[in-house]
């Protein structure tokens, strides 16, 4: 018998999951006031216990099923573990039921920009694909569906990855390492073993220039995507090349599609862009698929997207972006844009970072930096010196933001920080800034 450990949107799943393969199970959520009795109701044949796990149920299940959002190092996991029971997650059953092809994307930033690329690309190129984990669907509502898939294309997180063991790709990748979620790992190590553990069935591993391969012992085949002059020396690597004047993506000597075909702006994209290239090799799909793709895709809300112009002052909002990397990306590449001065609007659940290195990109590219939410104190420390303010609520950061820039100004909302201490996730807080925004905006139209 199995354990659902953690009732959020990967525990429901897995509960459907079992329903259907007529598998029995116990349910159980740390938070003691989450409202089971909805969850009884969709699931009657369920027990169902929330707060402390009752004791008499220890000695009935084998098997833990656990949610990603609940680490392995607590006391109660880790005591369970030691007596002999099993931890896996929903992937893991994912993995084991799976009969097509599967592709899979980590890594710290990038993914769900990835993910969706690589699903447009082979949608473009006729297969029927299913694109979920970590970006929003669980995996094991994919299975469920009465579609039959031809490929799935897996964003998957280093939660994830920790309780996944033997799922099989034909391409995988880590986009990048940059830390996040230093309060659930002791050591940024950790965190990049985590991460690399998606190679380890892998028939083919996308790197990131430069990336070590120490330990990945298990690929058939390696290829690499970068930006750096003079990457590209072989079909091993995807990177940019001048050919006639004009920037073109490459695979070694192979044009693909031109650079400028980009509806998306940013040396980041690019490299997503590259990545995305690289695992689809195994499908050997027409380059045209890729410019269609390239050419239309504008974006995923919440990250770097214009939420309004106004008084020659942009307003963006990068909700997504969750950690100092995410942050730091949208500094420089919008920083390097902007006629004016970037104001930062950050802040939130610091998750343990280091957030040092926003200190020198604001000190090159920001007016002002407005601090909100929870862990405030500790982005202050890092921008010591820097003009900053202090506030409590995002809606007084976004005020000040509006009476603070200047025409050719960017405003960047980019908080560094996950959401959980105002917001329920990093979507609702965008949607928030939004309303803010028009608010701000609409107030100001009236004055005028
Ligand atoms: N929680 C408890 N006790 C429990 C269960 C959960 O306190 O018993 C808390 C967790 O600490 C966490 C929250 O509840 O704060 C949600 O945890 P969860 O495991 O129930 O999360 P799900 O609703 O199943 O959503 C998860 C992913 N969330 C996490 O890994 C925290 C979602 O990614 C993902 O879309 C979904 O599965 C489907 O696969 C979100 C995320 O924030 C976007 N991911 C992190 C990130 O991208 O940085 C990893
Ligand atoms: P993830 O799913 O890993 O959080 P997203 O595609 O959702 O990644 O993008 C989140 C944020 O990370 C974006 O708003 C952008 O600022 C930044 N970003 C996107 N791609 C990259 C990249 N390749 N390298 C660094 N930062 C990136």
């Amino acid at each position: 018998m199995y354990l659902v450990a953690g009732l959020g949107m990967t525990g429901q799943s897995v509960l459907r999951y079992f329903e259907a393969q007529g598998e029995t199970c116990l349910a159980f959520d740390t938070r003691a006031d989450l409202d089971i009795g909805t969850l009884k109701n969709c699931f009657p044949s369920i027990e169902f216990a929330a707060g402390k796990l009752p004791s008499e149920w220890i000695d009935q299940f084998e098997t833990i099923v656990l949610s990603p959002g609940i680490a392995q190092a607590e006391p109660w996991v880790a005591s369970l573990r030691a007596a002999g029971k099993q931890v896996i997650g929903d992937i893991e059953l994912f993995a084991r039921a799976v009969g097509v092809p599967v592709i899979a994307i980590t890594g710290s930033n990038g993914k769900s920009t990835v993910t969706t690329l690589t699903g447009l690309a082979l949608k473009a190129a006729g297969y029927s694909v299913a694109v979920g984990g970590n970006i929003g669907a669980p995996v094991l509502d994919l299975l469920l569906d009465e579609v039959e898939y031809d490929i799935y294309v897996l964003e998957l997180s280093s939660f994830q990855l920790e309780t996944t063991y033997s799922l099989q790709t034909i391409a995988a990748t880590v986009l990048n390492i940059s830390e996040d979620h230093m309060d659930r790992y002791n050591e940024l190590e950790d965190y990049i073993q985590a991460k690399t553990k998606v190679f380890e069935n892998s028939e083919l591993a996308v790197l990131p220039e430069g990336f070590s391969t120490q330990g990945l012992i298990h690929q058939a085949q390696i290829v690499y995507f970068g930006l750096g002059e003079e990457f590209v020396t072989s079909s091993q690597q995807y990177g940019i090349t001048h050919i006639n004047n004009q920037a073109w993506f490459v695979c070694g000597q192979t044009p693909i599609v031109a650079v400028a075909c980009m509806a998306l702006q940013g040396k980041h994209h690019q490299l997503n862009a590259l990545a995305m290239m690289a695992l689809c090799q195994p499908l050997n799909i027409d380059f045209k698929c890729f410019e269609n793709v390239l050419s239309n895709f504008k974006g995923l809300a919440h990250r770097t997207q214009l939420t309004a112009r106004f008084q020659d002052v942009d307003w963006i909002n990068d909700s997504k972006g969750t950690n100092v990397g995410a942050t730091l990306t949208a500094i420089e590449s919008l920083g390097g844009q902007a006629t004016g001065k970037l104001i930062l609007l950050a802040g939130g659940v610091g998750k343990e970072a280091d957030f040092s290195p926003l200190k020198p990109a604001m000190a090159q590219f920001g007016r002002h930096t407005i601090l909100f939410g929870q862990d405030q104190q500790l982005l202050a420390d890092a921008l010591e010196d820097l003009p900053m303010t202090r506030v409590t609520t995002l809606e007084q950061a976004v005020e000040l933001a509006g009476q603070l820039a200047q025409a050719g100004d960017c405003v960047l909302f980019s908080p560094a920080c996950a959401s959980f201490d105002q917001f329920k996730h990093y979507a609702h807080r965008g949607e928030v800034f939004g309303q803010y925004v028009q608010q701000f905006i609409a107030r100001c139209e009236q004055t005028l």
